[in-house]
């Protein structure tokens, strides 16, 4: 089985896809950017079922690197999968655990069945990860990430993020 790396302009709320991947913090429990856009679209059914994660085995929260899926409420998606990016260090590099969260979103992903997923620019917002740095590393993880999906889409919000992830797919 192939997968297809794809790339579009546009808000991650949009996409008709089986999994959407949220830009998460470890609470579970909404932010801004990805997340708040998620939730605010997706509506109140996100939420509750991570409150209930909270209240179950994610007491202290996601770690960051990992993933966790939940219901896609009122979103165009089936299922929304929620990762925990690392913030930006210019002293420590963190790396590994942003390419981890792509990895671990995928595997989420293989096991709700999904065939086409849609991922943010994980880390590059309010977690201010440096663009083309976390281009790259989105796409490397990617294209070495074994999974079952069938499409695996780029979401970027504007021309400069989308050219950052154009330069790592030519
Ligand atoms: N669709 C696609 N991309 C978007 C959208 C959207 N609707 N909105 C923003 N972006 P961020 P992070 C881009 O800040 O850096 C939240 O408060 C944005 O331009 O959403 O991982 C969470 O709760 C940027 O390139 O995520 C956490 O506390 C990229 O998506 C924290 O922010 C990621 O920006 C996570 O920070």
């Amino acid at each position: 089985m192939t997968t297809t790396l794809t790339l579009v302009r546009g808000s991650i709320t949009d996409q008709e896809v089986d999994a959407v991947v949220n830009a998460a913090n470890s609470s579970l429990l909404g932010g801004g950017g990805v997340d708040g856009a998620i939730h605010r679209r997706g509506g109140p059914g996100i939420l509750a079922e991570c409150r209930a994660l909270r209240a179950g085995h994610y007491g202290k929260g996601l770690p960051t690197g990992k993933a966790v899926a939940t219901t896609a409420g009122d979103l165009p998606a089936r299922h929304v999968i929620h990762t925990v990016g690392p913030v930006w260090s210019a002293t420590e590099d963190r790396s590994d655990l942003l390419a981890s969260c792509y990895r671990e979103s995928l595997r989420v992903a293989d096991e709700l069945g999904a065939r086409t997923v849609a991922f943010p620019a994980i880390s590059t917002g309010v977690y201010r990860w440096p663009l083309d740095d976390g281009a790259r590393i989105a796409v490397e993880t990617a294209r070495a990430t074994r999974t079952a999906a069938e499409e695996i889409r780029f979401v970027l919000f504007d021309d400069r993020a989308y050219t950052a992830f154009a330069a790592q797919i030519d």
